[in-house]
């Protein structure tokens, strides 16, 4: 079982109440309804390991629902781009390639950008690793959010249920330092994690954001692109909620890619171009 948590949503001067969105778990029956379709986004940097068995979980999510995968090939030396465009029995996966390792940000951008030139007003993107430390069968929970009224559903592993046990220690201090920096400088009531790379987004948010900021929407080239989108997202005052995601990193094949220190600068970095930009004129 799994518990939607719920908090009126604070950005800076705009504040978004929860209206009358209902928990997904009083929702049941199929997630999304006439012929939506979920789009997963699954950036990928030498993941040849790890997409086959991904790919294989996502399958069986597909046989419940409509989905495509979108692996975004990061100029991969390993193989990635060929595991993908093999794929696997009923899945439909598309490819998106990058010729050489632009880091993740950009490759979260190239995903999005594919998926919203054809996908419908009703459909849902999900992005998540493609490294397999990440549930697929909890698309079905962020689907269901979605329906429920949320236009952004994290993945989150500082709410109850939520778990990074099997995380090495550092890789969890970063995280959990991370979300106490960001939750009292940016004072946003309701989201915990803002740096799970496991999220849901409404396509019609997507869309509007896109408009506003195109190619911008996605500046950040590395692992602070999660927090930066959130930001920018903002300003279309959206309603988040999160559910518990429990990562597994037994699952991981190879050794982490992050670069903690780099990371937390780009953090920090991110924090003040925030504070000094203007925000929109308007709510998109
Ligand atoms: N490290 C890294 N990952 C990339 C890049 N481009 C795409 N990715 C993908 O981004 C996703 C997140 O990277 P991970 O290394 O899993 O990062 P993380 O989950 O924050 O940290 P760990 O799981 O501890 O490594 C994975 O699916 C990567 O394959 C890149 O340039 N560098
Ligand atoms: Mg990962």
């Amino acid at each position: 079982m799994w518990t939607a948590i719920r908090h009126p949503v604070k950005w800076g001067p705009l504040t978004v109440d929860e209206g009358d969105v209902r928990t997904a778990s009083e929702e049941g029956g199929p997630a999304l309804s006439g012929g939506k379709r979920t789009h997963v986004v699954l950036p990928a940097y030498n993941e040849a390991a790890s997409l086959p068995p991904l790919l294989s979980r996502l399958a069986e999510v597909a046989l419940t629902g409509r989905l495509t995968a979108w692996v975004v090939d990061d100029g991969s030396s390993d193989g990635t781009a060929e595991v993908a465009a093999t794929g696997v029995p009923g899945l439909e996966v598309r490819l998106v390639s990058h010729p050489v390792n632009l880091g993740l940000g950009q490759a979260v951008q190239s995903g999005l950008r594919a998926v919203l030139a054809e996908a419908g007003e009703g459909d849902v993107v999900v992005v998540m690793d493609a490294d397999d430390t990440h549930d697929p069968t909890l698309i079905r929970v962020l689907e269901r959010e979605i329906a429920a009224g949320a236009d952004v559903v994290i993945c989150s592993r500082f709410v109850a249920g939520g778990d990074d046990a099997t995380a090495p220690a550092l890789r969890r201090l970063l995280s959990r330092g991370a979300a106490v920096l960001f939750r009292r400088v940016l004072r946003v009531d309701g989201v915990r994690d803002f740096t799970s790379g496991f999220r849901a987004y409404r396509v019609s948010l997507l869309a509007r954001a896109e408009s506003h900021w195109g190619e911008r929407l996605i500046e950040e080239r590395g692992f602070a692109c999660m927090v930066e989108l959130l930001l920018k997202l903002r300003h279309c005052r959206p309603v988040v909620t999160e559910v518990p995601l429990t990562l597994r990193y037994d699952r991981k094949q190879g050794p982490s890619k992050i670069r903690i220190a780099r990371t937390v600068g780009q953090y920090l970095k991110l924090l003040v171009r925030d504070r000094l930009s203007p925000a929109p004129y308007r709510v998109l």
